[in-house]
């Protein structure tokens, strides 16, 4: 018997089981630590109609419950670090913020996802200004990507100084170490991430794997740092392994029948 430790998702479920919560549980179980899940909303992609998001949120009290059952199982000490991925509806946001400020964690990694298509441009809006308000204070750790830190710095990314002022913007926002993320989104053949903390910026850069972004890749870059932070890393270190273990798994990602490869994640 063990207690080993445990990390939490607090996430969407996507169907396909290329990103959310599927991809959040693989890199957990990848990284040796076991998973438990908070199933915030549901998303099916709709292959008649262009693999558009259908999206149903999970009841809040569903939400609560999950929450409730998972806090009660494992304490501060067994369960320190939680992954906030979707949460997708501003009573979801109001929900999960209320939780989180219950039960103290030592580390919250937020994954900005801030537009799930296929929702009206209206919620989504009050969907993004929730998060900001109510979850972004909470996060300890924020990984946004190009758009995501564009709408949380309030500047325009064009290049790695750009996107090095906007994570130093967040952090300022926000408090938490902060990854963003350019991806493939900045002009070169490398794809760069910059970590800011406050105290240390590192550039983050692995050659380029094609011009095309594959899904799950944002999910399970957080989930990775999730991990890493739940074993003992420093925030800086779980940035550093979650960056590797992501290109590992785009390099090695699953082609299907769906118009965009998944990141496969390889165990460590
Ligand atoms: O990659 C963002 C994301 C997160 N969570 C869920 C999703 C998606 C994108 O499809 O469906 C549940």
């Amino acid at each position: 018997m063990t207690s080993a430790p445990v990390a939490l998702t607090i996430a969407g479920s996507e169907a396909t089981g290329g990103a959310g919560a599927q991809a959040d549980l693989r890199t957990f179980q990848a990284n040796h630590v076991f998973g438990a899940v908070a199933l915030t909303c549901i998303v099916s992609f709709d292959p008649k109609a262009d693999w558009g998001h259908r999206f149903v949120p999970v009841d809040a009290q569903v939400i609560s419950d999950q929450l409730e059952a998972i806090t009660a199982a494992y304490d501060e000490d067994q369960l320190s670090v939680t992954k906030i991925g979707m949460l997708g509806t501003p009573t979801t946001i109001a929900t999960v913020a209320g939780a989180l400020q219950q039960r103290p964690f030592r580390q919250v990694v937020l994954d900005p996802v801030l537009i799930c298509k296929g929702q009206e441009p209206g919620a989504a809006l009050d969907t993004d200004t929730a998060l900001k308000a109510q979850v972004l204070p909470l996060a300890t750790f924020v990984t946004p990507n190009h758009f995501e830190a564009e709408s949380l710095s309030g500047l325009e990314i064009h290049t790695v100084e750009d996107l090095t002022a906007a994570a130093v913007r967040i952090h300022e926002i926000s408090g938490a170490a902060v990854l963003a993320k350019g991806g493939i989104r900045l002009p070169g053949a490398d794809a760069v991430d910059v970590f800011y903390d406050g105290q240390t910026t590192e550039l983050l850069t692995a050659p380029k794997v094609g011009e095309v972004a594959v899904a799950g890749a944002g999910c399970t870059l957080a989930a990775a740092v999730t991990a890493r932070l739940a074993l003992g890393d420093s925030p800086l270190e779980a940035a550093r392994a979650a960056k590797a273990f992501v290109t590992a798994g785009i390099v090695d990602r699953l082609q299907s029948q769906a118009p965009f490869d998944v990141v496969r994640q390889q165990a460590v």
